[in-house]
């Protein structure tokens, strides 16, 4: 079964999103997610340009030799542009093999570990009764698991809090010529949250998941001092406490805390791990399959964490497409690392283009039973919503530094 066309579409149904479309001599599609938020025509280009003509003409079954081809072939290795760009190729590549077997790609990746997948929720708000309200909300929903976010009092509203009154939904990426900007201070952060989750815990009980993201903002003592602060209401993570780049900053903050610790969404490969996996320094991965060369890589990182004792936590925002967050689910249902999916809801609009075979239902996904990966994207549905420029939000420090977003 040979390839016979690779064409990339990148659109913008509410956000932007960046396609691959794989089509075989004997009439299969199969489709990849290569979405770089803020970058997204990089990756276009990587994949229009570089490797849609090498992927004209190989065998379409042939998955593990077509990733080396583009992983080790092009002499310049992992980098987000480039490990998005495979992520598309290979999941494409597994959404026609299961396709072709006539069965859900979950099957082929060993069959099921669990009956249902659990995925956490977002909740933010200006403050703490805003966020409450959006917690409550979550609950309703079904979500026993809630990642939780403020905005702290004398500070612009930052990561993760929708600055727009009554805006239910937080997305970061804003379309326009140029980047927003926020502004932080640590000081007034890590005085503030421990109150937060007080509050939170008062109302809601201890039952309930909590999860928080400090989006790389912390010095290592800091984010020591940070978990400490939260022991006493046992949050189930806190995620990216300090920078990502280097991992010795996570031994600092593991001497100082036994709360467990998530990171991983800015890494792009198995071997981004090499210091927190072995030396058990985090305790999720947040890898996504858009992220770190589809099935295949991210496959490879969980079954080096498994050995750990490293559970899985697949990154999923709005920024993850429908095929991509699919992509996810067939391996939370197989792997035996599975520890949480995220769950951000896309917008209702993003369905006009994507239909999905996958189901979501208090707080639980299920992987459907479609053949493949059972996401079909709709081209002409697509062409009504072109590309739109937009970039996430640059952060400063108070006196206009910049600082880590
Ligand atoms: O593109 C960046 C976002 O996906 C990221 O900021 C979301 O941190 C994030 C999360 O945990 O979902
Ligand atoms: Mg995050």
């Amino acid at each position: 079964m040979n390839i016979v066309s690779a064409e990339v579409v990148v659109c913008s149904p509410g956000r932007n999103f960046v396609t691959l479309l794989v089509t075989t001599d004997d009439g299969l599609v199969g489709v990849g997610d290569a979405t770089l938020n803020g970058r997204e025509l990089a990756v276009a280009s990587y994949l229009q340009d570089h490797i849609a003509p090498l992927l004209v003409g190989r065998d379409a079954q042939a998955i593990e030799g077509t990733w080396q081809y583009f992983y080790r072939g092009a002499y310049w290795r992992r980098g987000p542009v480039t490990m998005a760009a495979i992520a598309a190729v290979d999941v494409a590549l597994w959404d026609i093999k299961a396709q072709a077997a006539g069965m859900p790609l979950y099957q082929l990746l060993g069959g099921r570990s669990r009956e249902t997948i659990r995925a956490y929720g977002h909740a933010h708000g200006r403050d703490i009764a805003e966020l409450a309200d959006s917690v409550r909300e979550r609950k309703e929903q079904g979500f026993d698991a809630v990642r939780v976010q403020v905005g702290i009092p004398g500070n612009d509203p930052g990561y993760g809090i929708s600055g727009t009154p009554g805006k239910p939904r937080y997305e970061p990426a804003i379309a326009g010529p140029r980047p927003t900007e926020e502004r932080w201070d640590a000081g007034s952060y890590l005085r503030f949250i421990p109150k937060v989750f007080e509050n939170i815990r008062q109302e809601f009980g201890d039952e309930l998941d909590l999860l928080h993201d400090v989006h790389h903002r912390l010095t290592p003592i800091e984010a020591a001092r940070l978990g400490k602060s939260l022991e006493p209401y046992h949050p189930f993570w806190l995620e990216d406490v300090t920078v990502a780049e280097n991992q010795q900053s996570m031994r600092t903050v593991r001497e100082h805390t036994t709360v467990p610790l998530a990171m991983g969404e800015t890494y792009n490969s198995l071997v981004d791990y090499l210091q927190l996996i072995p030396e058990q320094l985090i305790d999720y991965v947040r890898s996504a399959v858009t992220h770190s060369g589809g099935v295949t890589g991210l496959r490879r990182i969980l079954d080096f964490a498994a050995v750990y004792q490293i559970r899985s936590a697949a990154h999923g925002p709005t920024d993850i497409s429908p095929i991509g967050l699919a992509a996810s689910l067939h391996i939370d249902v197989s792997h035996h690392a599975f520890g949480i999916q995220e769950y951000m809801q896309h917008e209702e609009t993003v369905f006009d283009v994507f239909d999905v075979g996958y189901s979501f239902d208090r707080g639980a996904f299920q992987p459907g039973e479609r053949a493949g990966l059972g996401v079909v994207f709709d081209q002409s549905a697509a062409a009504k919503h072109p590309y739109k420029q937009a970039y996430l939000p640059v952060n400063r420090l108070r006196d206009g530094t910049v600082h880590d977003w």
